[in-house]
């Protein structure tokens, strides 16, 4: 196999414009206007706002401290079910502010939270429901919202890999739940070098997450409400603006690798694509999952380093059985066999048709 000249990754960074984003950054700091607020900030909070056709969107520094501040907006105190499937920010951001992750299996297709053994783990602790859109896959809103409504509970979603997806009803993601979190890190299809925010309908909510987020000021010498540093810097928003200017472009290769690969791993035996993502609906199409036959993955990724592909076992061994959550109180056997089974393909602009056909014929000569 002939070696290429970079190494193919998962979530190498997009930048719109080089260009432009050099001159917006001029601006800035032309301007000596770099944080708190300022005039590019906002301009980005509008923006997003308009693409997701939310009321509300308050940026942040990244995803994990958008998690806190709106779990703390919402009162969060006791018990929150969430699945173990996910990055470790999901529950590290409810036990940092004093409330306590219950984990809950997933569904085996799309990942995300299984409402069957989510009514099994509701106790009178619980206190929220934190859904996750793993790589993009909608969760199941309705019957979450039913479960908050019958509990006299909230439910708020981790977007962070939701950016750019319409849920139903040609709703995007950010519409759904108390408020949406998402992520902007280099890493994500969309980025604002580091970042993240909240979306959210409720006007109330609104300006107790912007308070929240700038140490509960409401102007200068009046704290109203205990409050953290959040903010999202000129700099980060700048990008942010660059970058929604291109998110089409970006989308639309990552949609025809995703096509590709679809079409090429169909028949390599053994190999399923867990990513589902519909042609017809607005998708960011940013994560490449696959599922692999029992024992078999860390050949194919030992297989795939060598022809220069970093693919990925994202959140193994499961949040659950990280060090500092374990031991589980119950085994969660679908989160468990996706731990061990299930890897991340590189995709998106840097990696080309060719390298997708190179990509799928390693793994198809290793299974
Ligand atoms: N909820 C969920 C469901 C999440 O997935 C995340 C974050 C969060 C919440 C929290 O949001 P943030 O607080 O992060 O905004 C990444 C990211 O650090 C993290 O944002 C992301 N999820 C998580 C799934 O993965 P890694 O482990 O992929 O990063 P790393 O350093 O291994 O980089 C991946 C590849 O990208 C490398 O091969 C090199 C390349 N790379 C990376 C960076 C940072 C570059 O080429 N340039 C870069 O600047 O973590």
């Amino acid at each position: 196999m002939p070696r290429r000249k970079a190494r193919l990754c998962v979530g190498y960074p997009n930048v719109g414009s080089y260009g432009a984003f050099l001159w917006a950054a001029l601006r800035v700091l032309r301007s000596r206007w770099f944080s708190n607020l300022g005039p590019v900030v906002q301009r980005f909070e509008a923006a997003v706002a308009d693409f997701l056709g939310v009321g509300y969107f308050i940026s942040t520094c990244n995803g994990t401290v958008a998690l806190e501040i709106a779990t703390r907006a919402l009162g969060v105190t006791g018990d929150v079910l969430m699945p173990s499937w996910t990055f470790i920010a999901t529950p590290h951001a409810v036990e940092w502010i004093g409330a306590r992750p219950v984990f809950v299996d997933v569904n085996p297709t799309s990942h995300t939270l299984d409402i069957g053994d989510l009514w099994l783990k509701v106790t009178p602790k619980t206190s929220a429901i934190l859904g996750v859109h793993l790589w993009g896959h909608p969760c199941e809103v309705e019957a979450l919202g039913h479960v908050g409504n019958q509990m006299n509970i909230p439910v708020y979603y981790d977007a962070a890999h939701a950016f750019g997806v319409e849920g139903r009803e040609g709703m995007m993601v950010g519409n759904f739940g108390r408020c949406e979190v998402f992520s902007f890190h280099a890493t994500k299809f969309f980025n604002t070098f580091e970042g993240g925010g909240i979306a959210t309908n409720d006007p109330e909510l609104a300006h107790k997450l912007r308070l929240m987020s700038n140490f509960g000021f409401t102007c200068r010498d009046n704290v109203v409400s205990a409050g953290t540093n959040g903010k999202m810097t000129e700099i980060a928003a700048a990008m942010g603006l660059v970058n929604l200017g291109h998110i089409d472009k970006v989308v639309s290769v990552n949609k025809s690798r995703y096509v590709q690969y679809r079409e090429c791993l169909g028949d390599t035996g053994g190999v399923r694509l867990v990513s589902n993502f519909p042609l017809d609906m607005r998708h960011n199409y940013q994560y490449i999952v696959v599922e692999v036959p029992p024992g078999r993955r860390e050949d194919i990724l030992l297989g795939l380093s060598l022809a220069d592909v970093d693919a990925r076992r994202y959140f193994y061994p499961g949040c659950h059985r990280m060090n500092c959550y374990a031991p589980p109180e119950r085994s969660l056997p679908v989160t468990e066999r996706l731990a061990e089974s299930t890897m991340v393909l590189p995709t998106g602009p840097h990696v080309s048709p060719a390298d997708v056909g190179m990509i799928c014929e390693t793994i198809a000569a290793i299974v």
